[in-house]
Parts: structure tokens; sequence; C-alpha cells
């Protein structure tokens, strides 16, 4: 499966322009001194960042960037020209990385925020740099440096506020819908969510801030099992985690044992969400089935130490309420990238 949010990319800067070996020719000046002009430095690859964009569904193809060459140096001391920077454009909270070892390079996260990805070649010296007092007539220059050339990984971050997490089916699109002007796609099937999906909840008084609706999640999920852990970096920088539990299926789901299992998932996965707070939820209340059950399970959750929100995105119970209780958390611990940086 192929992730918009994730690209392989090859950057090769510009080599640089050769030096020129020339000698100056005119009339009436027999032994014209050296005049070979330098090359010019071969163009950058650069990744700016562009607060337009929100994925990297554009760096998927093509897959190969070639910043311009400089060109060489020419005679009469005339420098060769700089080859043109290629600017590559990526969506905040883009992660560079070295494509074989994965290492991070940079983490680009303010609008217009450059990043060298490869170097141009520096331009070779002409022969009339080589002059001095005892070797008059250089018959050498430089040839231009190799441009840098490299694989990169790019990946991207999403920069949420609040991640929905949960297992699949539970109600995670629709709760977006609900408080969000976001519109994803809802269905009465497992993994209709493929890749998170965005939106900004807008309250009177209030800051907006980003949920990101997460696919779903399932036991297992750390070695791979549904679509694995691979959206969970999404999340690493939210600031804390709305947990959405449902048990309209019937009384064969056990919504302690769901969140249970998802939270082992989160402790096994190689991202930073251990210990972020969590709001827990149990959705779909509009449901006789799942009201006639809500009472007991709150308790079992208080016995946990977590209050249990009784939510209906059908309906709109709850939700102002569980909103509110957001807009608490949010206020009491600090903004995202504060800290959490670092941990990619
Ligand atoms: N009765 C009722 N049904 C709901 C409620 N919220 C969601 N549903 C239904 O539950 C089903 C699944 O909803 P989604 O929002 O797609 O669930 P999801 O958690 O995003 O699922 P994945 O994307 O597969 O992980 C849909 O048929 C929804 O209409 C609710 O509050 N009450
Ligand atoms: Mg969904």
């Amino acid at each position: 499966m192929k992730f918009a949010d994730e690209a392989i990319i090859n950057v090769k800067a510009g080599d640089g322009g050769n030096g020129c070996v020339s000698f100056r020719r005119e009339r009436f000046i027999p032994r014209g001194g050296p005049d070979g002009g330098d090359g010019g430095k071969g163009g950058d690859v650069i990744l700016q960042v562009d607060a337009q964009l929100t994925t990297l569904l554009d760096l998927t193809y093509p897959k190969q960037f070639r910043a311009q060459k400089g060109t060489h140096g020419k005679g009469k001391k005339q420098t060769g020209r700089n080859g043109e920077d290629l600017i590559i454009r990526v969506p905040v909270g883009t992660l560079v990385r070295e494509g074989q070892s994965g290492e991070l390079l940079q983490d680009l996260l303010v609008d217009g925020q450059r990043f060298i990805a490869a170097a141009g070649g520096r331009g070779g010296r002409g022969n009339a740099r080589f002059a001095t007092s005892t070797l008059r007539a250089p018959r050498h220059a430089e040839k231009g440096d190799q441009g840098q050339e490299r694989n990169l990984r790019l990946e991207l971050k999403l920069l949420a506020d609040v991640g929905i997490i949960g297992y699949p089916n539970v109600g995670k699109s629709t709760l977006l819908s609900r408080i969000s002007s976001a519109r994803p796609k809802i269905a009465d099937y497992p993994f209709t969510t493929l890749t998170p999906n965005l939106g900004v909840v807008i309250r009177e008084d209030h800051k907006p801030f980003v949920v990101a609706d997460i696919p779903g999640l399932i036991g297992g999920a750390s070695k791979g099992a549904g679509l694995g852990l691979t959206f969970l970096r999404h999340v690493e920088r939210t600031r804390l985690l709305l947990h959405l539990l449902n048990i309209s299926e019937g009384p064969s789901r056990n919504p302690v044992k769901d969140f249970q299992t998802i939270n082992q998932e989160l402790e096994a996965s190689p991202s930073s969400l251990q210990g972020k707070i969590q709001l827990v939820a149990l959705s779909k209340i509009d449901l006789p089935s799942v009201r006639e059950r809500a009472k007991g399970i709150e308790h079992q959750f208080a016995k946990m130490g977590y209050r249990l929100y009784l939510i209906s995105s059908q309906t709109g119970e709850g939700l102002e309420a569980l909103i509110e209780a957001v807009y608490r958390v949010l206020e009491s611990i600090p903004d995202q990238g504060d800290g959490q940086q670092g941990n990619s």
C-alpha cells in the first residue's frame, strides 16, 4: 500500500563547472597571461516548507530531483554561471531522514523553513588563479566538484493537537465530522479510514484545535496486524489522545479489555506515545444496548482512574462536555513541539 505521507526521493545537486585554461591572445601583447575563469557553482536542492501543502503526494512522482549544473569558466576571466537551485516544497511537519539508515536529518516545522538536501558542487578555479611570480603560465585548472547526491526518506507528521484512536468502526471519523468541518469517509465496516483525516474544532472563547482521526488499530498492530502502527507517528506530536470505545457490537465486546489492548500496542510502538494523556469516551450512547451497559462501564473506568465520557455523534449528546474537557487538558499542557521534537 502506498501512502502519500511518505516519499522516498533521490536528490542530486548540480555539479560545479570546470575552471578554464586559457591565455590572453591579443595583438601587440605577445605573451598574454593566463585568463581562464572559474566554473560556476552547482545549484543546491532545497526542501522548503509551504504551509499550503498538506501531503507529500506530489513528491511520490517524480522521485528524482536534479538541480542545475554550474557552467564552465571561459577565457577572458569569465566565470561560469551558477546553476539554479531546485526548490522542493513540502508540508509543515515533514521529517527528513537519510534514505538507508533512517537517521533524522531535519525536522521541518515552520512555514518557509529551508533545508539544503544536497549541496551544489563548488566551481573549479580557472588557470588565472594559479599564476604566481614563478609560474607565470599555469596550464592547469580545477575541475568543478560534484554535486552532492543522496536518497532521502520524507515522512509527514501531522501537527494535530488531539488524536482520536481506537478500534476500527468505533465511530472515530463520525466524531471528527461532528465536531469539525472535516468530511471523512464513514461506513459500517472496519478500516474505512486508510489515511489520517484532520479537522479543526472551533468554539467561541477558545483557541481552535486540530484533531486527527487515525485509522483503526487492532491487537497485534505493533507487529503489523491490520494497518499496523504506520499512522501512529501522526499522533506522536499531539498533546492528547482521545481514546474511543464502542460496545454496540454486543456483550462480547469488553471495553476495558479493548482499552488495554490498544494501550499495549501504543506501549510496543517505537513512537513516543507512552504516557500521553488520554481522555476516554464510549461512543454510540444513543443506542439502547449501549446505554444499558454504560453505567457499569463508567464504574470500571472510574476504578482505573479515568472519567468515561458518554457520547453520541449521532444525536450530539455529550460532545460539548467532551470538547470542554479537551480544552481543559490543552490549556494545562504545553504547546506542541515543545520538548517533543527530539523523540522522533
Ligand atoms: N448509532 C450510532 N452510530 C454511529 C455513531 N458514530 C458512528 N456510528 C456508525 O458507526 C459506523 C462506523 O463509523 P466510522 O466513523 O466510520 O468509524 P471509524 O472508527 O472511523 O472506523 P474506521 O475508519 O474503520 O477505523 C458507521 O456506520 C457510523 O454511522 C453514533 O454515535 N451512533
Ligand atoms: Mg474512520
